[in-house]
């Protein structure tokens, strides 16, 4: 249990036309989104909540009186926290990025849903948006999750306001009500939240949640039709208990608590593999009961990855799916990723470094990577340009060979970063870029370019290379 965290208890893979087939059902509902992105502006007293999607190349400008956020300006209040800082964050979109751990890890878990879950006619049951707006109503982030209106968690101190009315969602279940409204009975978000939480190496103010959300009728939970006309899901008359809700049937929560822990355990052993020391703790959300957290061991340490639970049958009546019942979880990527990876520190996930990125640029999210420590002194970025020898002798793998036994450990990076065919010469040219850092002092870029010298005498010595 997390007690920093402000909704818990204390205080907080496929054949080809089936992923083309979901990529084209994320494109049109993502589509969908940026066409009703002007929704986004309606009155927050508005009856209809559809947030847009926020264009990660305009840059979220703090003026005086207002915050320009794509092409939204909200009025700045007494309720206004928001820093420029945070707003840097905003656009980043680290979960979608081609060459990122959170990336990665998403897309692995998007896979398991498609493949544990699968739709009528191949197209997978689960629906994933992962391009939603950010920016959300009071009512979104708070009341439409049944928190209330003196919950600890509404409290400026820990989330960014951007105003009153508006503030950056401070998880993903923000868009649970909006989408159950929309007529969705499974999905997926993914996206960056915000909280004024502590940092250190497992809080950062700025995370990526998922939160997958699965809703099922009296028919879905009793399968056999025969008990679905006998059994029950409802209960008119019923307490409220440690176990259930008053509106639930035990039978009905039994099960969906099974398909619930099911899911959630499965998940963990295909990330984390067979042996994994989980723990379940059973917890409190405003919108779930009962609630549980999933806890992992981290570096000799129990660390708190997802809270989940049975959702509150009054936010499934207010969305209009009466005669539902369901079960929803979020989930931490980073947390997850810290795990999967061995990242030590959350901050490092929003590294620019190249000496952390390279060490993820893989085509395959399944590739098993250990990062390593990369050295907190600057690095120093020498390019090397040479005409290659006629006869077709040189190879790159040669070149990086060379590089090493002269550069050592003070070269962390070297890639070919670009090739070109001169037609009258009939000769190739390559680039290559070689990134020089040490691990114990600060190179000066002097001691840097004496061994750049070293590399080039020795490749037009030993691989009979031209320096351009
Ligand atoms: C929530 O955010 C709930 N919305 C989860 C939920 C969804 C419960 C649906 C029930 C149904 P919580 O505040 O515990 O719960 O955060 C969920 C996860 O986000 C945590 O388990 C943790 O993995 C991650 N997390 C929370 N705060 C931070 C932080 N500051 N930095 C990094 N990860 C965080
Ligand atoms: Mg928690």
């Amino acid at each position: 249990m997390d007690a920093r965290l402000p909704y818990g208890l204390l205080s907080e893979d496929y054949s080809l036309p089936k992923r083309r087939h979901i990529k084209m059902r994320v494109q049109l509902l993502n589509a969908f989104w940026r066409a009703t992105g002007g929704l986004q502006r309606r009155s927050f007293h508005s009856s209809c909540y559809c947030s847009g999607v926020v264009d990660g190349r305009k840059p979220a400008v703090p003026t005086e009186k207002k915050i320009t956020i794509g092409d939204v300006t909200y009025e700045r209040d007494s309720w206004t926290n928001i820093t420029p800082k945070v707003l840097e964050h905003l656009g980043r979109n680290l979960h979608l990025q081609q060459y990122h751990p959170l990336a990665f890890l998403k897309r692995r878990i998007e896979n398991f849903f498609y493949k544990n879950y699968p739709g009528r006619s191949r197209s997978p049951l689960f629906t994933l948006f992962d391009n939603l707006n950010p920016v959300v109503t009071t009512e979104q982030n708070f009341d439409s999750l049944l928190v209330p209106a003196d919950h600890v968690s509404r409290a400026k101190s820990d989330c960014y306001y951007l105003n009153e009315n508006y503030l950056l969602r401070a998880h993903t279940s923000s868009h649970q009500v909006e989408l159950i409204r929309m007529g969705m009975n499974n999905f997926l978000v993914v996206g960056d939240v915000y909280r004024r939480d502590e940092i250190d190496k497992s809080h950062y103010p700025v995370f990526h949640q998922m939160e997958g959300v699965r809703l099922l009728t009296k028919h879905d939970i009793f399968r056999n039709e025969n008990l679905a006309t006998e059994l029950p899901i409802f209960d008119p008359n019923g307490l409220r208990t440690a176990e259930k809700q008053e509106t639930h049937t035990l039978d009905a929560v039994y099960i969906l608590t099974k398909s619930l822990k099911t899911c959630l355990n499965e998940l963990c052993q295909e990330l984390f593999g067979k042996d994994v020391e989980i723990r379940w703790v059973e917890a409190y959300f405003p919108f779930t009961h009962p609630s549980w957290e999933i806890e992992v061991k981290f570096q000799g340490e129990w660390l708190e990855i997802l809270g989940c639970g049975i959702m509150e049958q009054k936010l499934l009546v207010n969305a209009g799916a009466d005669d539902k019942i369901g079960w929803a979880f979020g989930l931490g990527l980073e947390r997850i990723a810290m795990k999967l990876y061995g990242i030590p520190d959350i901050r490092l996930f929003w590294s620019v470094d190249s000496g952390f990125l390279h060490q993820f640029q893989v085509d395959d999210p399944y590739t098993p990577i250990t990062y390593k420590a990369v050295s907190q002194y600057p690095q120093c970025i020498n390019d090397i340009s040479f005409w290659l020898p006629a006869d077709g002798t040189f190879t790159s793998s040669d070149f990086y060979d060379l590089v090493r036994s002269i550069g050592g450990d003070m070269v962390e990076q070297v890639s070919l970063v670009d090739e070109f065919h001169h037609l009258k010469k009939s000769r190739w040219s390559h680039c290559y870029r070689i990134v020089y850092r040490h691990m114990q002092k600060t190179l000066s870029q002097e001691e840097a370019n004496k061994i750049h010298k070293l590399i080039e005498e020795a490749a037009t010595r030993d691989l009979r290379v031209e320096i351009r």
